[in-house]
């Protein structure tokens, strides 16, 4: 799958043209930027698209023209776009590495190449370092240790990638392995199948009677950069997307213990392990073995949990958090499933920042198998999303009332909005309106370095409005971005309670806010939660699946997630009479 690498090169190219400052570069730029999201957001492979229909099909996408798809084609038949390579030439800034810090736009790269050579994060460091930063036009102090904070961040999160960025690509690859015949079976270990929110690299388990013909056929498949360890059970490369993937080869009688073993994590099978030793076995990659070496199970992993006298731990749990003993007792809880997900309580459209209208969003909804969602356009502080004030929202309410009547229960949309809770813990929109809606959403989205108190009273101040349904993104942080501000989950989860406010797990792959360890430290509250994903176009529906990935890697049954209600449960929820 090429998508990422190709919305990473428009989005390249959009920060060499903003340097032009033309009319027609600015028109490009939004029009390269634009078409990275596209590219970026859709699930299925863009090279796919491209061999099945040519540039026509290309061009059906989203904002990509004849042009931009023409683009797209060269580098797939080419591997390159020599717009890019002739930009790359009279501009030698890494912009991908740095715009990845925070505060750090095409602009201010620009200007720290022009006036100190900056080239990349190497260099800026060493620019920082001699306080070289601190004398240029619009920087000062402040921003000199602001960007190192930056750097520390991001090289705290080097050499992990996004799960969002790595399932996609790693389920395409297993589904070209699958096609190419030479393999047997092909499944997914490692971090990736336990829904980690950044993984290290991508395990691929395969099984084959031609183990040489697959690892040929792995280092030879378009999204490997190149090979790394080429051996005749074990290969590793590199992939384009900027992490590597191991494929192992191994015995069809060894297969459930080996998906055992590789899913990991390494400390779920560590206690695994001690288990069997209790028992008088030994557990490895191959086999569960009695003391005599004879073997005991090796073919399915659910037998190897069964034959421990475990229940079978779904991949998501498996991180030594106390779900062994639970598995022993029998007491694993049952997981909330995918397709348990009935509505999003979260969503824009292209009246704030979103690309698309309420009817796209609304068929799009539709499409994923959704009953109802809420649309929670940006409140009127928040200006560079274009925020509605009050006269704005009832405008738009009409609209969605006349198209809910027109889509005639195929979807429900709920009215609501993701309401800016303004500094002092004010809701950022008139109690009127607000109780106009169905779904009210609060979050943050400024003055993110308050102290951990007055952010905590806040947001519980907001809360206690009794106005408030859903607490969006409630750490705010922004993986391999920034971190979130800082407050105090235990009481936002007391003032959750005492004001039936459910708490979101963002779906969003850099966001996954509430993570994994928040949920499962939260779930302790007599609250719910609520999967969303925040969309902003209609791709990111699909999000959905790492927002419930999320939830199982917290524990969470079907019953803890609002969402998972019928339209009529959850509508007698949010009115606060169920
Ligand atoms: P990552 O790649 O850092 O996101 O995390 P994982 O969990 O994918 O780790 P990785 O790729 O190093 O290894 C895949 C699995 O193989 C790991 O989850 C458990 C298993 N494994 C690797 N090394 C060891 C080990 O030394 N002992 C045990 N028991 N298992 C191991
Ligand atoms: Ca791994
Ligand atoms: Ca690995």
């Amino acid at each position: 799958m090429r998508n990422k690498e190709i919305a990473d090169i428009f989005n390249e190219i959009a920060d060499m043209l903003s340097i032009e400052d033309t009319a027609t570069s600015k028109f490009e730029v939004r029009a390269y930027k634009n078409a990275a999201l596209t590219i970026g957001t859709l699930q299925e492979p863009i090279e796919d698209i491209y061999h099945a229909g040519g540039i026509e099909a290309l061009m059906k996408l989203p904002g990509i023209g004849r042009g931009l798809a023409e683009k797209i084609a060269e580098y797939i038949d080419h591997g390159r776009i020599d717009k890019h390579e002739s930009l790359k030439k009279k501009y030698p800034i890494n912009f991908s590495e740095l715009t990845q810090l925070e505060g750090m736009g095409a602009k201010r790269a620009v200007l720290l190449y022009k006036s100190l050579g900056v080239k990349d994060i190497a260099s800026l460091s060493k620019a920082i370092e001699a306080h070289r930063i601190r004398n240029l036009p619009g920087f000062g102090d402040k921003s000199e240790s602001q960007l190192q904070e930056s750097i520390r961040l991001y090289e705290s999160g080097k050499g992990r990638i996004l799960l969002g960025d790595a399932l996609p690509i790693a389920e395409s690859m297993i589904d070209k392995m699958l096609k190419s015949g030479l393999f047997k079976k092909a499944v997914l270990a490692g971090s990736t199948r336990r829904m980690r929110e950044t993984v290290g690299d991508i395990d691929i388990l395969a099984i084959s009677d031609k183990p040489e013909s697959c690892m040929g056929f792995f280092v030879g498949m378009d999204d490997v950069e190149k090979p790394i360890v080429k051996g005749p059970t074990k290969t590793t490369v590199w992939l384009k997307i900027g992490t590597s993937c191991d494929l192992r080869v191994i015995k069809p009688e060894s297969f459930g213990a080996a998906q055992q073993y590789f899913i990991g994590s390494k400390e779920h099978n560590i206690e695994v392990r001690k288990i069997a030793i209790k028992k008088g076995y030994k557990l490895n990659e191959y086999g569960l073995f009695d003391s005599k070496g004879r073997i005991i199970s090796s073919l399915d992993e659910a037998d190897i949990y069964k034959k421990l006298g475990m229940e079978y731990v779904p991949p998501e749990m498996r991180e030594a958090r106390g779900e062994i003993e639970l598995a022993l007792e029998h007491r694993l809880p049952n997981l909330v499933e995918l397709s348990d997900i009935k509505g999003d309580m979260h969503t824009h459209t292209l009246e704030t920042d979103g690309a698309n209208t309420i009817g796209e969003m609304a068929e799009a909804a539709i499409q994923n198998g959704l009953t109802y969602f809420a649309t929670t356009n940006h409140t009127k502080s928040l200006n560079i999303a274009h925020g509605m004030n009050d006269r704005q929202f009832a405008a738009f309410f009409k609209k969605v009332d006349a198209l809910n009547d027109k889509l005639d229960g195929k979807i429900k949309i709920l009215k609501g909005a993701e309401i800016d809770i303004l500094k002092n813990g004010a809701l950022d929109l008139e109690a009127k309106t607000i109780k106009s809606m169905d779904c009210p959403v609060g979050a943050v989205h400024s003055a993110f370095n308050m102290d951990r108190d007055s952010m905590t009273k806040r947001v519980v101040r907001a809360m206690d409005s009794g106005m408030m349904r859903i607490f969006a993104h409630p750490t705010g942080r922004v993986i391999n971005g920034r971190e979130g501000y800082d407050i105090d989950l235990e009481r936002i989860a007391e003032a959750a309670e005492r004001n039936n406010v459910a708490l979101e797990i963002n779906s969003f792959p850099d966001r996954l806010d509430l993570n994994d360890t928040n949920i499962l430290r939260l779930s302790e509250y007599k609250v719910l939660f609520s999967i969303d994903t925040d969309s902003h176009r209609t791709s990111h529906f699909k999000f959905l699946r790492y927002g419930v990935g999320t939830a199982r890697r917290g524990w969470l049954t079907k019953g803890r997630v609002l969402n998972t209600r019928t339209y009529s449960e959850v509508m007698k929820l949010l009115k606060g009479n169920a």
